[in-house]
């Protein structure tokens, strides 16, 4: 309350923008000036409320989601990238001539800032660590390392093979790239330190994308899928999936490339949001309990 009062009080002195920073707990914002949120805490236990419910049988657990709230999409963004941060979104977009970097405000929708990517490169992952916010590209073997507050490039880092997801807890990130394996990178410098191969009762998960680490479980869509796999970083071993096809099936797209693929949480709230490429919805899901799991390893 305390800040929502101290935000108002900003508004009527210095506009809405500071106001809204404010109450979202941003930390450096001038008049028209960039709107710079902190990073959320890592996904870890105890960093709040449980987003996943745990379960107590062997093997996978089977899971859905439950629509909390729907709002607005970009429905020309071609999502691969989505963290949140303070309140906000951070969404990195693909396609040559087409990737960009923005902060989106997910109650609206609105665009707060945004960067294109150069064209003759394919965003991918996105991630934020110690302050600064990384973008995967594709083939290209750079890591955009961005301003997080201007989303302007600070630097780049390489690494071999291909970029798809991206995810960390504050000492690590883990990378997909496509195939059953998430590799581990030292964030200064991007060094690979290890790998750790993704395994359903004993068969390859491949195609793993987009990540978010959540409850100290690694959340990975699966492309063209509409599960997300939910993986011990320790092991490989996937602990459960999450069935999203209440979600794809709403949205029932007729585009190939419309697939599920964006998870971003709250760790502080437990909170959880999901989106898809060119999807025009942006869901809060509660992640409920189910029935139902794939074949092993998924979709062969
Ligand atoms: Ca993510």
């Amino acid at each position: 309350m305390k800040l929502a009062a101290v935000g108002l009080a900003a508004a009527v002195v210095l506009g809405a923008a500071v106001a809204v920073a404010v109450v979202v707990g941003t930390d450096l914002v001038g008049d028209g000036g960039p709107v710079c949120p902190a990073f959320d805490p890592p996904g870890v236990p105890g960093a709040g409320p449980a987003v996943v419910p745990e379960s107590t049988g062997s093997g996978p657990a089977a899971y859905t989601v439950e629509v909390v709230d729907r709002t607005p999409h970009d429905e020309t963004a071609f999502t691969q990238g989505l963290i949140h941060a303070g309140g906000l979104l951070y969404e990195g977009t693909g396609l040559y001539g087409e990737s960009l970097i923005r902060l989106v405000e997910p109650e609206t929708g609105d665009v707060l800032a945004e960067e294109a990517v150069d064209e003759s490169e394919f965003g991918e992952g996105v991630a934020g660590h110690a302050g600064r916010l990384y973008q995967l590209t594709w083939r290209e073997g750079q890591v955009l390392v961005r301003d997080r507050c201007s989303l302007a490039e600070t630097g780049r880092m390489t690494y071999e093979g291909e970029g798809w997801g991206l995810t960390g807890d504050g000492s690590v990130l883990w990378r997909s790239d496509g195939t059953d394996t998430l590799s581990l990178h030292d964030p200064d410098g991007f060094a690979v330190t290890a790998t750790v191969d993704v395994r359903d009762r004993g068969e390859p998960v491949a195609r793993l994308n987009e990540l978010e680490l959540v409850d100290g479980q690694i959340l990975a869509n699966v492309w063209q899928t509409p599960w997300i796999a939910r993986i011990d970083p320790a092991t490989g071993e996937v602990t459960g999936w999450i069935d999203g096809s209440p979600l794809v099936e709403e949205i029932g797209s007729t585009d190939p490339e419309a697939v599920l693929n964006g998870i971003a949480v709250d760790a502080r709230a437990g909170r959880l949001w999901l989106t898809g490429k060119r999807w025009p919805t942006m869901f809060e899901v509660r992640v409920l309990p189910a029935m139902g799991l794939p074949p092993p390893g998924g979709f062969g």
